[in-house]
């Protein structure tokens, strides 16, 4: 299919702050013990929160609207990351504006959006990074289906923020007019990610200083990915 828009991300060698590159590009998350969540035969996202009512966009349906394709690296606020991902699918901004913004309340003024996957996962954005120009919901990296590692059937790619906000097997987005909470997993809330979690800022904590987090982990990622 052709592309209607191609963004390159790929800023000369350089990682952001803290980063270190690994070799290829790892499943990663709160629960890798865990196999990924199984995708049920016609995949919904569902739009919830301030709409006057829930409803379902099917990806058929997804599939059908504008594509743009985004190449950029990868990176995990634990400090690893991937080199030049292809990314495929549909601009979040597109499906917001199109899909999302004519079903609101009238009155709604949205801040925020969570993001949630099959397997509970969830992500707070805020609006304006959410529609940001590269943040897509992808269905394709490198040129194939995205596979049961990296997020099937689709998910959030925001290439500017850490992983943590990429939510994988995406199924609900939620619509807010305030902050709402993230995480619900308990070491996800003791870890209290940056809200913006941008990586150029280095935003990994909402609190501590980034480079007070770096050592810390650095051990974990050398104990989940012990090639890194
Ligand atoms: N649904 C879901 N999305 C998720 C996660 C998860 O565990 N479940 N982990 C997050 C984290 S911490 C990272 S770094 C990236 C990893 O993406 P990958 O597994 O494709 O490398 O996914 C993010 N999105
Ligand atoms: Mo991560």
């Amino acid at each position: 299919m052709p592309y209607g828009r191609r963004i390159s991300l790929e800023r000369s060698s350089s990682l952001p702050p803290g980063q270190r590159l690994i070799d290829g590009y790892p499943r990663f998350g709160a629960d890798i013990s865990s196999p990924p969540p199984k995708v049920p035969t016609d995949p919904v996202i569902q739009i919830c929160g301030a709409v006057p009512a829930a409803f379902e966009v099917s990806l058929t349906a997804l599939a059908t609207m504008p594509r743009t394709e985004c190449t950029a690296d990868f990176h995990c606020v634990a400090g690893w990351s991937a080199r030049g991902l292809r990314w495929a699918g549909v601009s979040f901004a597109t499906v917001y504006r199109t899909l999302i913004q004519p079903a609101l309340r009238p009155d709604a003024s949205i801040t925020h959006l969570v993001f949630c996957g099959l397997d509970g996962w969830r992500s707070v954005v805020t609006i304006e990074d959410a529609l940001a120009d590269d943040v897509l919901i992808a269905d394709s990296l490198n040129g194939r289906l995205l596979d049961a590692d990296h997020g099937a059937p689709a998910r959030l790619v925001s290439p500017q923020q850490y992983g943590y906000l990429n939510t994988k097997h995406l199924c609900r987005i939620e619509v807010h007019t305030a902050e709402p909470k993230g995480m619900r997993s308990i070491a996800m809330r003791l870890l209290s990610p940056h809200p913006r979690a941008r990586v150029w800022h280095e935003e990994r904590h909402r609190y501590l200083p980034a480079w007070s987090l770096r050592h810390i982990y650095r051990a974990t990622i050398a104990f989940i990915l012990p090639r890194s």
